[in-house]
């Protein structure tokens, strides 16, 4: 199956992975149409510039945007194919928040027409891709909608979840592997027939509902094993021993491959899509749902530890080491570095510091602290207590000369050669 020519794209959702899958599809030749409700968000990329930071892509974006393969809109347009890239957060009561996804499907059945392909790349709960079929279906009894009829159906609708790591979304967006669940293996075909425009990775073809809880187990299989990295090291706290050293030699186990305990689990994915399978069936997921208490558990065990040699140094001044979720980024969302940190703030006061070297200022949750943003030569120069929250290059870089005077709280394993955790 191909398209005649390469098909026009509409991507709705321009964040951490519409943006670069839409500037990607356009380097590959289509004309694409990147939607967005945000004004900010459609004016900046209109310009050729970006409103997130990703490895690359602002001379990406910058030029699809001057070869006028990419624009932009608050508005859908008619297109051969639309990709849903929109957030699915969860509600207080940990339920998965589909109405955006549900929000687009119905701009999408505005201009919707006869040989059209619909593809969901959000992370959704099982089901959600039938929903957005049904929903087409009553607004549009014009068109013959995929396995509701037993004619050939006019569209095509397949859940395609991405599957990027922050810091390398580009690389990864060409090179993984890609699950293809289709309604209908029709449709699947039709999505693949897209997809390899410009994945290289191998595209592997299933049902819609396989391939969204395929998506929701990598994400929970990832939370699990952080989980049990981090109820060890919450035992090797207890027990004194070093959690580091025993993982390392654990790992040398042939079929042993133990992750990195850390502050807790951050980030918009690993923390939020285990809880959509728990909500799908409670009583069946004992164990998905104690690996995320646990891994939210980890950020007040940290917190209290630390907060125990504050407060055996009564005036010592403390550097909070990093803000964001993970090394190297400057994402500071859902973050359980800058949880702590912030906590820290608002109960020391301006005996805590910040070194972020991803931060230009403080997020907004140190307002009305009087904790302040500094570099690294400062806080070695004017600080006795690191709490060291983030692995970035360059907190890993600071030679055991520069930390050997200091007390050091290191949540990431950074520096094996100091003296472990203080009891
Ligand atoms: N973390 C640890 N210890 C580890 C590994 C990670 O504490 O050994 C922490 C990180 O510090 C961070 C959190 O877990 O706070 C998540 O980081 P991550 O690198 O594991 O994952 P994300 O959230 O950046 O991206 C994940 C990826 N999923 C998997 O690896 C299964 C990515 O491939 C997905 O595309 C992304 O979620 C997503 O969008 O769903």
């Amino acid at each position: 199956m191909r398209y005649d020519k390469k098909p026009t794209v509409c991507v709705i959702g321009l964040g951490y992975i519409g943006l670069p899958t839409a500037a990607i599809i356009a380097r590959a030749g289509c004309q694409v149409l990147g939607v967005d409700v945000d004004k900010n968000v459609v004016d900046t990329i209109a310009q050729g510039k970006i409103h997130i930071e990703e490895v690359e892509l602002d001379g990406l974006v910058q030029g699809v945007v001057s070869r006028g393969m990419l624009h932009t809109s608050l508005e859908v347009q008619p297109s051969d194919v639309f990709v849903v890239a929109v957030p699915t957060p969860f509600g207080e009561d940990k339920a998965p928040d589909t109405s955006y996804i549900l929000a687009a499907t119905q701009k999408i059945a505005e201009v919707l027409k006869a040989g059209d392909t619909i593809i969901l790349e959000s992370t959704s709960p099982v089901g959600t891709t039938k929903k957005m079929r049904d929903m087409i279906a009553s607004l549009r009894p014009d068109l013959k909608v995929p396995g509701l009829s037993d004619e050939a159906p006019d569209i095509a609708i397949a859940y395609c979840p991405e599957r990027v790591l922050p810091g390398k979304i580009l690389e990864e967006l060409i090179y993984n592997d890609r699950s293809i669940g289709g309604i209908t293996p029709r449709c699947a075909r039709k999505a693949l027939t897209f997809y390899k425009y410009f994945v290289r990775g191998e595209c592997v073809t299933t049902d819609a509902e396989s391939a969204e809880m395929t998506k929701l187990v990598e994400n929970a299989y990832r939370d699990v094993n952080i989980a049990f990295a981090n109820e060890l090291s919450i035992i090797s706290d207890k027990m004194g021993l070093n959690i580091w050293e025993i993982i390392k030699l654990a790992n040398r186990h042939p079929r042993v491959n133990i992750l990195q305990p850390g502050p807790g689990v951050g980030g918009h994915c690993i923390a939020v899509d285990p809880w959509f399978i728990v909500h799908s069936a409670p009583e069946e997921s004992p164990l998905i749902r104690t690996a995320r208490t646990v891994n939210d558990y980890k950020t007040d065990h940290v917190l209290g530890q630390v907060k125990h040699i504050i407060e055996q140094n009564p005036s010592a001044k403390i550097a909070c080491l990093g803000l964001a979720f993970k090394a190297n980024i400057d994402d500071f969302r859902e973050s359980p570095a800058k949880k702590i940190a912030a906590c820290l703030a608002r109960e020391y006061g301006e005996r805590v510091s910040i070194v972020e070297p991803y931060a230009s200022i403080l997020p907004t949750e140190f307002e009305n602290t009087a904790a302040e943003l500094i570099d690294i030569d400062k806080a070695i120069a004017d600080c006795e207590i690191f709490v060291a929250l983030v692995d970035h290059d360059i907190f890993k870089s600071i030679p055991l000369a520069e930390r050997s005077n200091k007390i050091v709280y290191d949540t990431r394993g950074i520096w094996p050669d100091q003296i472990r955790n203080p009891e």
